[in-house]
């Protein structure tokens, strides 16, 4: 019997699954959700996350494990609250994890962590990234073997008040019709641990190669990157937040510009959506999540996988995710 649209795992909640084949299994590493009843707010201080779990499965039809206790903030010095979506990477044998936490004078950095087993346990670094700041890694590992690391979220994720090069929580948020922000980009040192080349902001375009606007809630970039590569191209996806789609972008290059294509997944339970894509046995797969398993509560979430239709020419047909 097929486990797609099912949750992974009900012991615990889970959300924003960046999954990853390696060695042959599936590796997902989610947010691990802990349940409260405090109250939501724009600046998401309901996902109040302290730890990841690594989930595992043998096959798509095998049972998923919870590995357990793979890094936990109290064993970072830099961290003060909330360990956000995670992504993971393999270079030479090690295994990297990068994640976002608020460090401690409350502004979101990038972490890194590495071992030497995909599930984990991971052994921070000392320090954030190195100028790095906002929320939601994730890495490409190009066929070139450069990495390249993909970041940012609006709101909560303080990706706006960036704009000038160093932290203003007042900075201006663009509106109407002033360009949209893009995610961050950088290329990933040897080391995996530091950037290689200055952070820049990924241009998304329309069909007529203008800038999406801020005012295009359902194309614009919100949060939530994840880069995936097809016939050669780039594939930039993420969530657009406030209209809770999961939409898609093509490229020739692994920094754009990229040209919006259309919709992955229409609006799942929950204000969040959260995913991400990967090839197993040649099929494609979205991993993503909702709040089924708490009938609606947005910090009480589960991850879910369903096959993915990507056509000749790159086109991804959209998922309704509650129509079979
Ligand atoms: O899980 C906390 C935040 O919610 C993530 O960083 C965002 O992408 C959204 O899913």
């Amino acid at each position: 019997m097929s486990e797609q649209r099912r949750p992974l795992v009900s012991h615990i909640f889970t959300a924003d699954p960046s999954a990853h084949v390696f060695n042959g299994k599936i590796y997902v590493y989610p947010s691990h959700d802990i349940p409260h009843d405090g109250e939501d707010n724009d600046d998401g201080d309901e996902y109040r996350m302290e730890d990841y779990h690594i989930l595992s499965m043998d096959s798509l039809d095998a049972p998923c494990v919870d590995n357990g206790c793979a890094l936990h903030m109290k064993d970072i010095p830099w961290v003060s609250k909330q360990m956000w979506a995670p992504d993971a990477a393999c270079k030479d044998g090690k295994y990297y994890l990068y994640f976002p936490a608020r460090d401690k004078d409350g502004i979101f950095r990038l972490g890194v962590a590495v071992s030497d087993d995909p599930a984990g346990p991971f052994k921070p670094e000392d320090n954030y990234i190195p100028g790095s700041y906002s929320i939601d890694p994730a890495v490409l590992m190009d066929d070139d073997g450069r990495a390249y690391i993909y970041y940012g979220g609006l709101w909560g994720g303080q990706l706006e008040m960036w704009q000038s090069g160093s932290f203003d929580p007042n900075a201006h948020r663009p509106e109407g019709d002033e360009p949209a922000l893009g995610p961050m980009f950088a290329e990933l040192d040897a080391d995996m641990k530091h950037f290689k080349t200055e952070p820049k902001h990924l241009q998304i375009l329309d069909e007529n190669g203008k800038p999406l606007t801020a005012a295009d809630e359902d194309r614009r970039y919100f949060e939530g990157p994840w880069m995936h590569k097809f016939n050669g191209k780039y594939y930039l996806s993420y969530s657009t937040g406030t209209t809770h789609y999961l939409v898609y972008a093509e490229g020739d290059k692994p920094d754009g510009p990229f040209t919006y294509k259309g919709r992955i997944m229409e609006p799942v339970l929950g204000w969040t959506t959260h995913h991400s894509i990967v090839e197993y046995q040649g099929k494609w797969y979205l991993f993503y999540h909702d709040c089924e398993l708490s009938n609606g509560i947005n910090h009480r979430r589960c991850v879910k996988f369903t096959e993915l239709t990507i056509h000749e020419d790159g086109t991804i047909d959209t998922i309704i995710p509650y129509e079979e």
